[in-house]
């Protein structure tokens, strides 16, 4: 059992609070108070070779500068599915992303600064597609292999992408006729028909040549671009810049403590911000060896991983930690979890039960990180020998000022819930929303404080509390779904006539999608109407936006400038008073 001191006292409004000392546990970073007192983090860009040399390209610093020592044969990537089971060391990696950039550069008209998107399941190709990319100084676009036409349309359009990775399966998602900047399509299948147009990837990377001089870019050029949600509008393509591997690099020291021994296992995927952040860019970096696991969830394919692979950093979100807690003790007994040092949470609120259970059934500590797309990489988090509170993020990292403040822009005192804000100018902050300069200037108050959309409070130690979105965004089994996307494609079914999704609270799920729905004459409710609702969003956009839950309205409230009112949804659903209805329609 790790040992710890558990210790309740009364906070300040009232509420018990819990800290874990953990006794046991050697960290890294032993000091986080000290270091964060002087830290600045223009003192780690002496990790990386441009310091000295000032030629810069993350794919280098994450590959190649590795294989110039003594890491040349060691793993970098354990690679398994269903069908699979590889491994590449860093020799490997340079060979293969290497061979990649060339194929880009031989069959498209990719220049640096242009996008590319990769758009498939989790493989090998799709790590060595994505660091040849990057080699060239072109902009990676991941999409999540579940994205339907609808979703990857307005991606690749509002990008302007050139070039696309895909699988034969998944092209029918693509509409290329309506995509004019569309010029490219590489596949990965078995048999692939090529055209101009067409290029069967896994062959042209067979006969490619493993040397490429990789293209020298400027610190803060482009990266990687990925679309999230927020509350109004179309996904937004947030853009991270190369020097964003300043903070990937040193969080992976600090929060994953990671070692050269370790086996990391991050378990997002790369569609997502923590599946290219801490499953690529971090874990290369620190010339660590990761494990990148295709397939589907399940608890026991999940454990004899770790037990297979003796993984010793786990990094996963909570509603993978409370979907194996549910899956019970026993089938955690069949395995040997002996290898893990210490397990890390993102992506939702990690609740407390949560990190008990982890150090029954682990032995270990739960760390939680909070971060976002837009940060780019993790800005609070519960790290080194910090003492866990249960159900708290933990404390910004030493050059990260974090703070709450009300919708005047004031700081509150502690225990005050508030706006979640982060001083500007962090390594890893997104340096443009793609085509959209008014919304990236939004974001941030007088050009000064990042507004990141959740409300949470502070303690007296410096502790931050979670409490949940100041927005409509919905964070649903760690995915995070924007509703004006989802009612959008609602509203083109035909029998709807208004729709509005919320967050519904779920002790599995965080959260689940519901739906109110308003029908058009001629449409009556019924139970198949709901599943043929539910195909539609899983047709159109994806799975994980489909509503589980729809509920037909008569009407649902408006504005009066015809808004459809969630907070009211909400708080029907919730039983709650609804708040202010001065702006509602009759
Ligand atoms: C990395 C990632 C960001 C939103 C964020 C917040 C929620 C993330 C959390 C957390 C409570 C944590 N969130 N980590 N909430 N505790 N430790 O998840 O990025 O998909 O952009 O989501 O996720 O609401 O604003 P992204």
């Amino acid at each position: 059992m790790v040992e710890y001191k558990s210790i309740v006292y009364e906070g300040v409004i009232g509420m018990k609070v819990e800290t874990l000392e953990v006794i046991q546990g050697d960290y890294m970073l032993k000091d986080y108070a000290e270091t964060a007192k002087t830290f600045q983090w223009k003192d780690a860009e002496k990790n990386f070779s441009w310091f000295e040399t000032g030629k810069v390209n993350m794919a280098y610093e994450a590959i190649d500068r590795h294989v110039e020592t003594d890491r040349k044969d060691k793993v970098a990537l354990f690679y398994q599915d269903a069908v699979r089971k590889e491994s590449y060391s860093y020799t490997d990696m340079k060979n293969q992303s290497n061979k990649a950039a060339n194929v880009f550069k031989q069959y498209s008209n990719l220049l640096k600064g242009d996008r590319l998107f990769i758009f498939m399941p989790k493989s090998p190709e799709l790590y060595f597609g994505l660091l040849g990319a990057v080699k060239m100084g072109v902009i990676v676009g991941p999409l999540f292999e579940a994205f339907m036409e609808g979703a990857v349309y307005d991606r690749l359009l509002d990008s302007e992408a050139k070039a696309i990775v895909t699988t034969p399966e998944l092209l029918n998602r693509i509409p290329i006729d309506k995509l004019p900047n569309l010029e490219t399509v590489f596949l990965v299948g078995d048999s692939v028909e090529e055209t101009d147009k067409y290029i069967d990837f896994k062959k042209a990377l067979e006969s490619a040549s493993t040397s490429f001089d990789i293209e020298w870019v400027d610190k803060e050029d482009g990266l990687i671009l990925h679309y999230t949600s927020g509350s109004t509008g179309k996904p937004k393509g947030i853009l991270h810049v190369h020097y964003a591997m300043v903070q990937h690099y040193q969080s992976m020291k600090w929060v994953m403590d990671i070692r050269d021994e370790d086996i990391y296992w991050c378990t997002a995927d790369p569609g997502w911000v923590t599946g290219t952040s801490y499953g690529i860019f971090g874990p290369l970096l620190a010339g660590a060896t990761s494990l990148v696991l295709g397939g589907r969830f399940s608890p026991d394919a999940w454990y004899s991983a770790i037990e297979e692979y003796k993984v010793s950093v786990w990094y996963s979100a909570p509603t993978a930690y409370r979907m194996l807690m549910g899956a019970g003790d026993s089938i955690v007994n069949q395995h040997d979890l002996s290898s893990l040092r210490h397990v890390l949470s993102v992506g939702e609120p990690l609740n407390p039960e949560v990190i008990k259970w982890g150090m029954q059934v682990f032995n270990k500590r739960i760390h939680d990180t909070w971060w976002m797309t837009e940060t780019g990489a993790q800005m609070i988090c519960n790290y080194g020998c910090m003492p866990i509170k249960p159900g708290s993020m933990g404390k910004p990292l030493p050059g990260i000022t974090a703070a709450i403040i009300d919708n005047q822009g004031n700081v509150v005192a502690p225990y005050t819930m508030g706006n979640l804000v982060i001083k500007k100018g962090w390594p890893s902050m997104m340096r443009q929303i793609w085509n959209n300069k008014e919304k990236y200037e939004a974001s941030f108050m007088n050009d000064d404080w990042y507004f990141s959309g959740d409300s949470a409070s502070m303690d007296e130690d410096g502790y931050f509390w979670f409490q949940g979105r100041v927005d409509d965004v919905i964070m649903t089994s760690g995915e995070r779904v924007g509703p004006f996307e989802v009612e959008s494609k609602l509203l083109e079914h035909p029998a709807i006539l208004e729709a509005g999704v919320i967050g519904k609270p779920d002790p599995i799920r965080g959260e689940i999608i519901k739906a109110f729905i308003a029908l058009n004459e001629g449409y009556a409710p019924s139970d198949e109407l709901k599943v043929e609702i539910q195909q539609f969003i899983k047709k159109g956009l994806s799975a994980h936006a489909a509503p589980r839950e729809i509920e037909f309205k008569e009407k649902l409230p408006k504005t009066r400038s015809g808004k459809i009112m969630r907070r009211v949804l909400k708080a029907w659903e919730l039983k709650l008073p609804p708040g202010d209805l001065s702006t509602m329609e009759d």
